[in-house]
């Protein structure tokens, strides 16, 4: 599966450098990128220009560009098997999201659920276009590499889903073009929750930060977000979303850091109450976040970052250009 680059199957995912990165970042994506990152042609990138739809100071902002990469390697994404890029530094994304704005409806668009919980309670004059017109960067994002498949949380997975209707339609309107990708998503780890309100996605875009693990913070103060987690006055371990979502959380986020089933952790912790359950899974977190930060420290003060990055940017260029010329032609604008 691994010899012969050119047989391979192609894989592209993003992250948004916004807000602090999160252990739901790191279990319902960037865990799959590195798991599959030697079984396919990957390309994982940067998607800066995905953060611009709310403001960010542009320092921040900057700065979280930078943070996300070294997160990226220390996380195990390998420059021998994965492509890393920052999206605007390809400017034919915008390109081609033009594009697919002008071959997607207002309809559909605004059946993304994404859209519809991130603009409700704002009025019309503080919600921005990019906003609403973001899955389509996305779908460019996606379909300008030809990618196959998509590894995402199950937020992103109707994105995806949109991707693929825009693909069958440009082909349709225009010959075969694109490539239809298909949404990864894990099995267990889709969602991974806050840990005060396991019912909410555990996300950087909430202010409290309380129910939050982020990937830098501290192991202390990681462990002590696990100890104070939410969860039920039955004292009984086990696996039940719908019933029992705090304990369910925190079962799927030992299973995905300790890497074995969620039936054996059911198993391991039968007969602990609680207490006991929470300081390994406290323990598991600090562990895994020590062992990323030691990693991440090292990167960071090395130039592997820009090294990577300057690799990736003609080989990323090429092929996106080539796509978007391929449109331009298909769709009749410019001069060939
Ligand atoms: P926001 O929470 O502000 O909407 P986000 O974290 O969802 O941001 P990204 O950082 O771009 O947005 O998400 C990158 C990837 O991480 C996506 O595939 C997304 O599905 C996944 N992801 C984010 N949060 C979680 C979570 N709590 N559980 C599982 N996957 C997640
Ligand atoms: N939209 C995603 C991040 C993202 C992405 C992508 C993921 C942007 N482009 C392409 C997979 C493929 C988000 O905001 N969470």
């Amino acid at each position: 599966m691994n010899s012969g680059e050119e047989f391979m199957k192609r894989l592209i995912s993003g992250v948004k450098p916004t807000g602090e990165f999160t252990l739901g970042n790191y279990i319902g994506a960037i865990r799959q990128f590195v798991e599959m990152q030697s079984n396919y042609e990957s390309f994982v990138f940067v998607a800066d220009l995905h953060a611009l739809t709310i403001y960010n100071d542009p320092t921040e902002l900057h700065n979280r560009i930078r943070e996300l990469v070294g997160i990226y390697l220390a996380c195990g994404l390998d420059p021998k098997y994965t492509t890393l890029f920052i999206q605007s530094e390809n400017l034919y994304h915008a390109n081609l999201s033009w594009v697919l704005e002008c071959n997607s409806y207002m309809g559909e668009m605004s059946r993304m659920t994404q859209f519809k919980d991130k603009s409700k309670n704002k009025g019309n004059d503080s919600i921005s276009v990019g906003l609403f017109t973001y899955p389509d960067l996305m779908a460019s994002d996606i379909i300008l590499y030809d990618a196959d498949v998509v590894p995402v949380g199950i937020d992103q997975k109707q994105h995806v889903e949109l991707a693929r209707n825009l693909v069958e339609r440009f082909n349709h309107k225009y010959g075969d073009t694109f490539k239809v990708p298909e949404p990864i998503v894990p099995e267990a780890g889709a969602k991974i929750y806050d840990l005060q309100n396991p019912t909410k996605k555990m996300s950087k875009s909430d202010e409290s930060g309380k129910g939050c693990i982020m990937l830098l913070e501290s192991p202390e103060s990681a462990k002590k977000k696990i100890m104070s987690a939410v969860t039920d006055s039955e004292n009984k371990i086990y696996y039940d979303p719908d019933n029992k979502p705090g304990i369910s959380n925190l079962l799927v986020i030992y299973s995905s850091l300790e890497r074995v089933s969620i039936e054996e952790v059911v198993k391991k912790f039968e007969n602990s109450n609680y207490g006991e359950f929470k300081r390994e899974v406290a323990d598991s977190v600090a562990n895994f976040l020590t062992n990323l930060q030691a990693k991440y420290e090292e990167i960071v003060s090395g130039d592997l970052i820009d090294k990577t990055l300057d690799e990736s940017n003609e080989k990323v260029r090429k092929l996106a250009e080539a796509k978007v010329k391929e449109v331009f032609k298909k769709i009749g604008v410019g001069r060939y």
